[in-house]
Order: structure tokens, then sequence, then C-alpha cells
């Protein structure tokens, strides 16, 4: 297979969902069927499978569903991460669901001889790249010729761009392998489809929805609530108080500079919490990540906040985003290049914000 012939799978699936056919509908079962017996026979019992992701939701489930799909098939199956599991949601993701990972850089992969990548490809992470895989399979859109022609150089490659996530894809391996999925599994795919589609409001197709609905009959629905709305850890709640009380309102408008963060999760978080105000079309909540100036902003769609955070940032740093989410990173030696300053005081920083993102939106106190 190749990646050019991924994509007409891809197509073919439209035509089978969208018809009532029942002819064409049990020949592209037949179709499923032979991607789940080319796949099973890329390998042996005598092979050792590494599986790499990077851990988000949606990886995480694909990796459980190729662990099922290849048990009896192989001698052993180990998922490796690329990096660690930082937001909360994911952390109780693995915790609740009980699902064995572990760390990359613990494991020589000489003692494996198979290698899976799931919801990437080679190009997208350093790691792998370095890695020669046997079977890729993924929803991203491919790459351009010039880039890197990578995936098709496996032997197994199913790429489908137009679902809305790797677990659709691999929950009609499942299905077409007529394995009953278990609590964990369901639960695992339901939610790296629910992650990725946000909700069904993002890049969704009948697809996903058509995989999330046979999922659910299964899913353990007191897990999968705990999992998504386990946002916070107790020590965010600092940071709750510090952007409450420095954050600045304009008319319809919030701004907040929370200083020092671990990591942009928080201000997503923060920045979303804002707009729950009544009155609030907008906000930008900024923090300090590493060494840089992390700007997130949030909007009801009125104001393109991606395109302004662009516009204001994108010279000095990298900034963009779509019209109802945005995220700006400016190295703080640019800013203090910019401000010709030698050290950056929160008094700075939130002057800088104020005046370069409100005199574009043309913010009146
Ligand atoms: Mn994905």
């Amino acid at each position: 297979m190749s990646g050019n012939n991924s994509a007409v799978e891809c197509n073919l699936a439209k035509v089978e969902v969208a018809g009532s056919n029942p002819v064409s509908r049990s020949k592209f079962f037949m179709k499923k069927k032979e991607l789940l017996t080319n796949l099973r026979n890329q390998f042996n019992h005598q092979d050792k499978v590494l599986i790499t992701i990077d851990p988000d939701p949606d990886a995480i489930a694909s990796a459980l569903a190729i662990k099922k799909l290849l048990r009896k098939y192989v001698t052993s199956i180990t998922i490796a991460c690329v990096k660690p599991i930082k937001r909360w949601n994911n952390i109780v993701m693995v915790k609740l669901l009980k699902i064995p990972m572990v760390d990359i850089n613990t494991i020589d992969p000489k003692d494996y001889n198979k290698f899976v990548l799931l919801d990437a490809q080679p190009h997208h992470n350093s790691i792998f790249s370095r890695i020669s895989y046997n079977v890729v399979i993924d929803h991203h859109p491919l790459p351009d010729k010039s880039e890197c022609p990578k995936p098709s150089n496996s032997k197994f490659v199913d790429i489908r761009p137009c679902y809305g996530s790797t677990s659709s894809i691999l929950t009609e391996y499942i299905k077409a392998a007529r394995i009953k999925p278990s609590k964990q599994l369901a639960t695992a795919l339901a939610y790296g489809i629910k992650t990725d589609t946000r909700n069904f409001e993002r890049q969704t197709t009948e697809e996903d929805i058509r995989a999330f609905l046979f999922l659910y009959h299964f899913v353990d629905k007191h897990a999968l609530t705990k999992i998504e709305i386990s946002d916070l850890s107790l020590e965010d709640l600092e940071f709750f108080e510090r952007a409450i009380k420095n954050k600045k309102v304009f008319k319809n408008k919030i701004f907040a500079f929370v200083g020092s963060v671990p990591s942009h999760d928080i201000l997503v978080i923060l920045s979303e919490f804002f707009l729950k105000v009544h009155n609030i079309y907008f906000d930008i909540v900024a923090g300090i990540v590493d060494n840089s100036l992390v700007i997130v902003g949030r909007s009801d769609g009125k104001i393109n906040i991606g395109n302004t955070l662009k516009e204001v940032f994108g010279k000095i740093g990298s900034a963009g985003g779509h019209p109802s989410m945005g995220r700006a990173e400016i190295p703080c030696e640019n800013v203090k290049k910019l401000l010709e300053v030698d050290t950056l005081t929160e008094e700075t920083i939130e002057k800088f914000i104020i005046s370069t993102v409100l005199r574009q939106w043309k913010w009146k106190k």
C-alpha cells in the first residue's frame, strides 16, 4: 500500500457510509477486512513490537487499539511516549484506564524488531524520523512530495486525512476484527475522538460519529466524565487567583497577565474561563513559560483572535490560530530588545501587551 492508495481508501469510506446500498456496504466491509488482514500480515509470532506516540488522547487510544488487534499475533507490544504527559486530563486518562506506557528514553529500540507509528507521520518529530516504521496509521494531512516521502516507505500505510481522529480509523479496525471493545478501550477511543474533533465541532465526518456511536455503548461513562472535567491540579488554583486579581476589564474584553506558569495549558484554561463571563466577547491571558512570553486569546467569534495575534506579534515571534482561538509565543529576548530594557517586569509586560493589542482593537477603557 502507499499513501496515495490510502487516500483512495478514505474516499471509499465516504462512499460507503453515505450510501444505503447493502451491496456496496458489504463490499466495503470486505475492504475493511482486507485492511485488517494486511495489517496483521505485517507481523509474526516472534515479533517484539514498539508503538511510538506523541501522547495525546487520540494517539494513546489508538495505541491501545493496536495492542488489542495484534495481541494474539506477536510476542510483545510496548507503547513508548516521545514526550512526558503534562495535561491533567491525559494524566487522569492514563491512570483511570490503567494504560501501560513507557518513556522512550528508558528503552533500547534494538530490543524491538517491528515499529508502529500512530496519529503522526515520521516527519512530525525528530525521534519518529529516525525510526524505520513497518506500520503508519494517521489522519493528519500527507506531506508535500518535496517535504518527506517517508510514510510510503513503510510496508503498511493507512493515512486518511479526511477523518477527524486516528481513533475513528482504529475503531473501524476493531469492528472489522469483530472485537467487542472493553470498557477501557472504548472509553479511550471515545475520548480520543471527542478531543480531536472538539466534541464534534471541528473536522468531524460521518465516520467519526459512526465510530463514536459504536463505542458509546461500551464506554465507562463515569470514567469519561472524570477524564473530561479533570483540567486542574490544586496548584493551578493559585493561577486562577492571580488571573482574577490581575485582570483588567475593558468594556467587553478582559486582559490578564499571570507571570511565570509551568506550561501554556493553564493559560488556555484561564482564557476559556474568562470567556464564560456574561458580556465578555474576547479575552487575552498572558504568562511566561520558560523564556518566552506566551499570549493566549479566546473570542466568541466577533473578532478573529488568531489573525489579531498574528498581525500584532507575528513579526517578533510565532503567532496565529483560528477565529475563536489564538496563541502567540515571543522569546523574552525579543520583547526586551523591542522595549529597549534589560529586565522584564510585570508592569512592562502588561503595558507592552495592552498597548499593542489594545491599539489594534481600539479598546477603550
Ligand atoms: Mn489525532
